[in-house]
């Protein structure tokens, strides 16, 4: 193949390959209330709410947390979408949805674009919304403690075989003192002894049983230490890393977030600081026989985290999370992750909150990842390698079809 249609080559392929987004907060008709679409979620998802707040300094945070949502979703409009042009990648990412969905973002007509919402029944949309971004799954985020989800799991479960589920452990590792009552009324305070590492232990198989999660996840602040011998480390090392080798179930950690650097903010108030990537070393060393998934918040950590993937085979990197997920750094990340790593990585997963989320956080990572692909493909050519449609094919498949996740 000459250099100018491999580009247009890997453009075509990843555009074509159906995705599976392995880390989501969307979730099937089944969850009620947790399933968020439509342009009022999209203009109040919580990355638009932070960046309101620089162009109005002068609001008092209670006073917009006090409006109601559709309120809050004009003043966003207003603001960045009418008195400024939305150009950070949040912003640009609700004029993507409008347009792949055909609605005409020109006028700036918020109410005609809410009739449009409005004439449109969810299961309808969330088909729509899976055929214009080319997903194949989506990996919810599933909260045990979480009173919908009960209610979901208690009786049949989700249905929908378009969102697996992946168990998430934040409340039982990040705030044992509060959960643990929960977890079994024989747990108090957050000492871990063997009863109680068995009583937690229990409960995940249950939910494992009841969800059969692709995965079980935390997220972690970037202080986090497995050596510490506190609570949360012996949660992971008697009751999590077991059972994850017990059910061949990866675990996967999301490290680095600062929650609540700016409590204020609520749910837009979470920060970020570099961790120590030496702790995951130590646990993937520790422990060869478990899947660990590694996303890491910092830029700063991502090259280190590279090449600790490098020395254990039980480390899969994936995804340009939160504050990463931006062109810049897409770019730069994926370049880093090729370049170490080739395809023995999942280059990105979408974080979506908002359904109609997953058309314009892939679209705008499609581009990158094939910008960088396209060129990495072009310079093997140049090599002397015969790169052709077939292998490109089966490559990209490979690390953006799910496969991994899975193998
Ligand atoms: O902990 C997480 O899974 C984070 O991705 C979210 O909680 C965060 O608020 C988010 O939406 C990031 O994209
Ligand atoms: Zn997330």
């Amino acid at each position: 193949m000459e250099l100018k249609k491999v580009k247009e080559q890997v453009t075509k392929i990843i555009n074509e390959t159906p995705i599976a987004d392995i880390h989501t907060h969307t979730y099937s008709e089944a969850f009620g209330d947790l399933l968020l679409w439509g342009v009022d979620e999209l203009l109040t998802y919580h990355y638009l709410i932070a960046e309101l707040f620089r162009y109005r300094p002068d609001l008092d945070y209670e006073d917009f947390w006090n409006m109601p949502k559709q309120k809050q979703a004009e003043l966003i409009w207003e603001e960045m979408f009418i008195k400024n042009s939305p150009i950070s990648e949040a912003s640009r990412g609700v004029v993507t949805v409008l347009n792949v969905l055909g609605l005409d973002a020109k006028d700036k007509d918020l109410d005609k674009i809410r009739k449009y919402f409005a004439g449109i029944p969810a299961s309808k949309y969330i088909d729509k919304v899976f055929e214009l971004a080319n997903i194949k799954y989506a990996v919810m985020t599933n909260d045990p403690f979480d009173k919908i989800e009960q209610t979901v799991w208690n009786n049949g479960g989700n249905p929908d075989s378009r969102f697996k589920a992946a168990l998430r452990i934040d409340n039982i590792l990040n705030n044992f003192k509060q959960y643990g009552k929960e977890i079994n009324e024989q747990i108090t305070g957050d000492k871990v002894d063997a009863k109680t590492a068995g009583l937690v232990r229990d409960f995940l198989k249950a939910w494992i049983e009841k969800m059969n999660p692709m995965y079980m996840a935390v997220s972690l602040p970037p202080d986090f230490r497995i050596d510490d011998g506190g609570t949360r480390a012996k949660l992971i090392l008697e009751c999590v890393l077991p059972i994850a080798r017990e059910h061949k179930l990866p675990f996967a950690m999301m490290i680095g977030v600062k929650r609540s650097v700016n409590p204020a903010l609520r749910v837009a108030g979470d920060g970020v600081a570099k961790a120590d990537v030496e702790q995951v070393e130590k646990i993937a060393r520790d422990w060869p026989d478990v899947r660990l998934l590694v996303t890491m918040l910092s830029r700063e950590n991502q090259h280190e985290l590279c090449i600790v993937a490098r020395k254990f085979k039980n480390l899969l990197v994936f995804g340009c999370w939160w504050y990463l997920n931006n062109p810049s750094i897409i770019r730069e990340m994926t370049y880093e992750r090729i370049e170490t790593l080739g395809l023995t990585m999942i280059p990105q997963h979408s974080d979506a909150r908002i359904i109609d989320q997953l058309i314009y956080k892939w679209s705008h990572s499609r581009k990158i990842i094939a910008e960088v692909l396209g060129e990495k493909y072009s310079d093997l050519a140049g090599a002397g390698w015969p790169v052709s449609e077939a292998d490109i094919k089966r490559d990209i498949n490979r690390i953006l079809g799910g496969q991994l996740l899975t193998q």
